[in-house]
C-alpha cells in the first residue's frame, strides 16, 4: 500500500491532457470523449492522492539496513557483568544469566545499520499520530499496581551514593520526560536528528517496527549480529578495550555515577554511527543506548533454549523483581563502564518492563531475508 501511495506522489502534478484529434470525424469524436473521460479519471486519482498527502510513506524496508548472513555461533558469556560486591540487590542474577554458553544457529536477516534516530521516529509519529506510553495520561500496569503517570525515568544521580547496588539512587521518575524531552520537560531534541531516539518503551518500539514493515530482533539475533563474526570475544571489536588507545563505543569513563570524564567524546548519547562499525558493518551494537529485543526475559532461558532460531521463553521471570514481566534489552549504554556495569559486552543481558522507558534506552529493527 505504502508503495502505491508513494508511486502516486511521483505523478507529475499538471499532467498534460492528451491532445484531441486534428479532424473531427465521427470515430475521432468518440476518441476525444474517451480522452476527456480519461483526463477526468487522472484528475480524480491525483485528488485522492493529494487527500492522503501529508502522511509520509514508511521508509523503504531495505534502506539503511545491513544483511547479516546466517550461521552458527556460541551464544552467552562467562564474563561477570558486575564486579564483586556491586551486583544489584537480593536475587541478583546479572552475573549468571548469560550461562551456559551454548551453540545457536540462525537464518540470515536484514538489520538496521544503526539504532532508530529521532528523525526516523518523528517520521513515524507524523505519519500515524502515535503517542508513546510516556506521553499518555495514565498507563495501567495491571492489578494491584499503581498506574504509571505521564513521564519517564531520567538518569539523575543523588549526591553521596556509595552503595552501587541500589539503582533507584540514580534513576528518577521525571514528569514530562518523553522522547522529545529525554531529560525532562526543559530538555529538547532540537539539532539531534541523528541521535538515537530514547524514552521509548518496548511497546513503542514494537509499534514503530510494525509500521516500518520490520520487527524487533530476537535476543539471539542481536547477540549474533553484535559479535560480528568474532567467536566469544570480550567486546564486539575484540579482546582489547582500547585498541590503539582509541575508544570503540560510547560508554562511561570515570567513577560511576558522579565522575563522567567523557574521554570517548560523549557525556550522554552520541549521534548514531560515531564509532567504528563491527564485523558485519553494524554501528552502536555496544554502548550508546540499550536496545529492545522481541524476547521475554528469563534469567534461566539459556538452559532450555532451542538451538535453531530461538524465539525466547513463553513467559518472563526476573528473580530480582519476580512480579514484573520483562522484555530483553541488549547492547548496553553510555552509562556502562569497565569499572561497574559491563552491559556493553556482547554476551550481557538487560531487561525492562514493556511499558517502561529511560533516557538510555532505544531500539533498532530487523527484517527477514532475502
Ligand atoms: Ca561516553
Ligand atoms: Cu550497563
Amino acid at each position: 500500500m505504502s508503495r502505491a501511495v508513494r508511486k502516486s506522489h511521483d505523478l507529475p502534478r499538471n499532467r498534460p491532457v492528451p491532445p484531441g484529434p486534428a479532424s473531427v470525424s465521427e470515430p475521432g469524436r468518440r476518441w476525444w470523449w474517451l480522452a476527456l473521460l480519461g483526463a477526468v479519471g487522472v484528475a480524480a486519482g491525483a485528488a485522492s492522492a493529494l487527500w492522503w498527502w501529508p502522511s509520509p510513506a514508511p521508509p523503504d524496508p531495505h534502506e539503511g539496513m545491513v544483511w547479516v548472513p546466517g550461521g552458527t555461533f556460541r551464544m552467552g558469556s562467562t564474563e561477570a557483568r558486575y564486579p564483586e560486591g556491586t551486583c544489584g540487590g537480593p536475587g541478583c542474577c546479572d552475573n549468571m544469566d548469560s550461562l551456559p554458553v551454548h551453540e545457536v544457529e540462525l537464518d540470515g536477516f536484514w538489520m538496521d545499520r544503526t539504532p532508530v534516530t529521532n528523525a526516523q521516529f518523528a517520521r513515524f509519529v507524523a505519519a500515524t499520530g502515535y503517542r508513546t506510553v510516556a506521553e499518555k495520561p495514565e498507563v495501567d500496569r495491571g492489578p494491584g499496581k499503581e498506574p504509571l503517570p505521564p513521564g519517564s525515568f531520567v538518569f539523575r544521580p543523588q549526591p553521596g551514593i556509595e552503595d552501587l547496588r541500589d539503582h533507584m539512587r540514580w534513576w528518577r521518575f521525571v514528569a514530562g520526560a518523553d522522547w522529545r524531552h529525554p531529560e525532562g520537560p526543559e530538555s529538547t531534541i532540537d539539532g539531534k536528528d541523528d541521535y538515537p531516539v530514547v524514552q521509548v518503551c518496548w511497546e513503542d518500539a514494537a509499534a514503530y517496527a510494525k509500521w516500518a514493515g520490520k520487527r524487533l530482533p530476537t535476543e539471539a539475533e542481536f547477540e549474533y549480529a553484535a559479535r560480528g563474526g568474532l567467536d566469544q570475544k570480550k567486546y564486539v571489536w575484540g579482546d582489547d578495550l582500547l585498541p590503539g588507545g582509541k575508544w570503540q563505543a560510547n560508554i562511561w569513563q570515570g567513577r560511576f555515577p558522579y565522575e563522567n570524564t567523557a574521554a570517548d567524546g560523549y557525556r550522554t548519547t552520541s549521534p548514531v554511527g560515531s564509532f567504528p562499525a563491527n564485523g558485519f558493518g553494524l554501528c552502536d551494537m555496544s554502548g550508546n543506548v540499550w536496545q529492545w529485543c522481541a524476547d521475554w526475559y528469563r534469567h534461566d532461558y539459556y538452559r532450555h533454549s532451542t538451538r535453531r532460531n530461538p524465539q525466547g521463553p513463553p513467559d518472563s521471570y526476573d528473580p530480582s523483581e519476580p512480579g514484573v514481566a520483562k522484555r530483553v534489552q541488549r547492547g548496553g549504554s553510555f552509562l556502562c563502564s569497565d569499572l561497574y556495569c559491563k552491559g556493553y559486552m556482547p554476551g550481557s543481558r538487560g531487561r525492562g518492563e514493556p511499558i517502561s522507558a529511560a533516557n538510555h534506552i532505544g531500539f533498532r529493527c530487523v527484517r527477514d531475508g532475502p
